[in-house]
């Protein structure tokens, strides 16, 4: 492990980082360890080697956000407040001088907007029978992750992709789009198109 960044110590006997953040909370959406999520109430938990009672300092790119205080089990808790959208670092510091000590940073990207919904819905049956959507893709403020496709109401796909291939059935359907984000916010849907196949 890499030794922080802190300036401090840097005795001959350290050299190992003894403040750590381990975990933050939900880490919403798709995948739950890509630092991206919609939660944005951190709840920041970490361990620190100093004794019960000191007191541990957190920044969130270099803006102090309060304290916690490290328990005798060597455990400290911090909740931030509701932080906006946008990317932190997060940081924990205990002493100050010689006996500073600061954590490797933990990087966060907070999401809490939702996608536009997908445009232009068309749904197209094909001389095969296959119904074949496309639309016009979404706007997120960090990024489309994908697209749920419904067929009466009820979740048919999930694709990357602004297209989407039905296979053939016959009967009138109804579709409709989803877009979401990596940290998981839905968009409202797109327009319902309808189609019957014979
Ligand atoms: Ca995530
Ligand atoms: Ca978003």
């Amino acid at each position: 492990m890499a030794k922080g960044g802190n300036s401090g110590g840097g005795g001959p006997g350290g050299g190992s980082t003894t403040l750590v953040i381990t975990e933050f909370g939900e880490d919403t959406g798709t995948f739950a360890s890509d630092g991206i999520t919609y939660d944005n109430t951190i709840t920041l938990t970490g361990t620190s080697t100093e004794p019960a009672g000191t007191i541990v300092t957190i920044y969130a790119n270099g803006v102090n956000l309060g304290t916690a205080t490290v328990l005798g089990s060597g455990d400290w808790t911090f909740t931030t407040t509701a932080l906006a959208d946008g990317i932190y670092d997060f940081t924990a510091q205990t002493g100050k001088g010689k006996t500073k000590q600061v954590s490797d940073p933990l990087t966060l990207t907070i999401d809490t907007t939702v996608p536009d919904a997908p445009t232009d819905l068309t749904a197209t049956v094909l001389r095969s029978g296959q119904t074949r959507l496309a639309w016009t893709s979404s706007t997120d403020d960090v990024g489309i992750a994908g697209y749920r496709v419904y067929r009466n109401d009820v979740l048919l796909a999930t694709t990357a992709g602004t297209t989407y291939t039905v296979k053939r059935a016959r009967g009138t359907f109804s579709y409709f789009v989803v877009a979401f984000d990596a940290a998981g916010n839905v968009s409202a849907p797109s327009a319902t198109v309808t189609v019957t196949v014979r």
